[in-house]
């Protein structure tokens, strides 16, 4: 044990090239890991504890929420609202941005966060996860919507925790991706998979093809070139993966490379896209990114998109670059 890394000693280490930092990026990230360790811990109890099943109740998505979306949000805003390090936090499960309550000191970093992505999944018992992106803000200010609506260039760091058959955070902050597992007879996140590289070459794609009908002719074309094989113009047999939980399927991507999409679709036109931009796309896209992959809607870069709203929705096409990009040359020759 006592070789080992922990998350704590990784970010302090890292932040000490930065000199000037104050501590509160590595207390931030520290706060966010108790809260997760939290959530890991009402995820792997279970029914146990009366926290599986559905809460009756929509949120701002127009979803059906389980009781674990509504207890894991409770859990990271009480986590963060007191600390001083933030100056607002945005949640995929609260429609408005929410406000650190007015006796709080006011910090210098937002976090848009969707607590239990693959919620979908938890009463089958497959992996689910929490995502987090971090903004700098206004120091000691509250922060408002314009604060939030910056490009997911600007994010400091971005996250996600993967609740699966272990525990685990993958991080970056602009130097490569690192991961680290919660070991839970000490309680700490422990830096085990250094520098993750995504493959650029792939024959492992990941799309809901219940949805094929629906899809725009670059992404019917690439999945027909799939499925055709050795036969066809990509000379290769493909793969296929779909677990309906982007943390999970972003996991595979980072540990042994694939594609995943979720694109535009014509079923509802109020709803072209199904994944939300600040709380799924921008901080799977920094991380992807930092791996050495690609990250797109099939027409513009994720981190390049300017939004208009921290509910906004986009198509989302990830994974490993060389696949991408024959992606986008479709969507170009379109
Ligand atoms: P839930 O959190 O509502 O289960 O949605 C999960 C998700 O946002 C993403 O994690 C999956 O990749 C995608 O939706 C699955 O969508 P489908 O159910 O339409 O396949």
């Amino acid at each position: 044990m006592t070789n080992k890394v922990t998350l704590t000693q990784f970010i302090i280490e890292q932040q000490r090239e930065f000199p000037g930092t104050s501590g509160s990026f590595t207390a931030l990230l520290n706060d966010i890991a108790t809260a997760c360790k939290k959530i890991s811990h009402y995820v792997n109890r279970g029914e146990l504890i009366g926290v599986l099943g559905s809460a009756e109740s929509e949120n701002v998505q127009g979803e059906v929420q389980k009781k674990l979306d509504i207890i894991t949000n409770d859990i990271m805003v009480s986590a963060l609202n007191w600390t001083g390090r933030l100056a607002g936090m945005a949640s995929e499960e609260i429609d408005e941005m929410i406000k650190i309550p007015g006796h709080y000191p006011k910090g210098k970093y937002l976090v848009a966060f969707d607590p239990l992505d693959g919620s979908s999944n938890i009463d089958v018992n497959l992996a689910v996860g929490t995502i987090f992106s971090i903004l700098r803000s206004r120091e000691g200010i509250d922060a408002d919507l314009q604060d939030f609506l910056r490009k997911g260039e600007e994010q400091v760091c971005a996250g996600f925790v993967l609740y699966g058959p272990s525990t685990m955070m993958v991080l970056t902050t602009g130097h490569g991706v690192n991961a680290f597992t919660l070991d839970q007879d000490i309680g700490e996140f422990i830096l085990t998979h250094r520098d993750m590289r995504i493959p650029e070459e792939t024959a492992e794609f990941a799309i809901n093809m219940t949805n094929q009908r629906f899809w725009e002719p670059p992404v019917q074309r690439y999945i027909a070139e799939c499925l055709q094989g050795t036969e066809g113009p990509l000379g290769k047999n493909y793969n296929m993966r779909w677990i309906a939980s982007l943390v999970a399927e972003v996991y595979r991507i980072l540990t042994r490379g694939g594609i995943f999409m979720y694109p535009l679709d014509c079923r509802n036109p109020e709803k072209p896209a199904k994944l939300r931009l600040m709380y799924e796309a921008n901080p799977m896209a920094f991380i992807i990114e930092q791996a050495g992959g690609v990250c797109t809607t099939g027409r513009e870069r994720i981190l390049d998109i300017k939004p208009t709203d921290i509910h906004q929705r986009v198509p989302l096409i990830l994974g490993s670059k060389h696949e991408v990009e024959r992606i986008v040359r479709y969507h170009q020759e379109n």
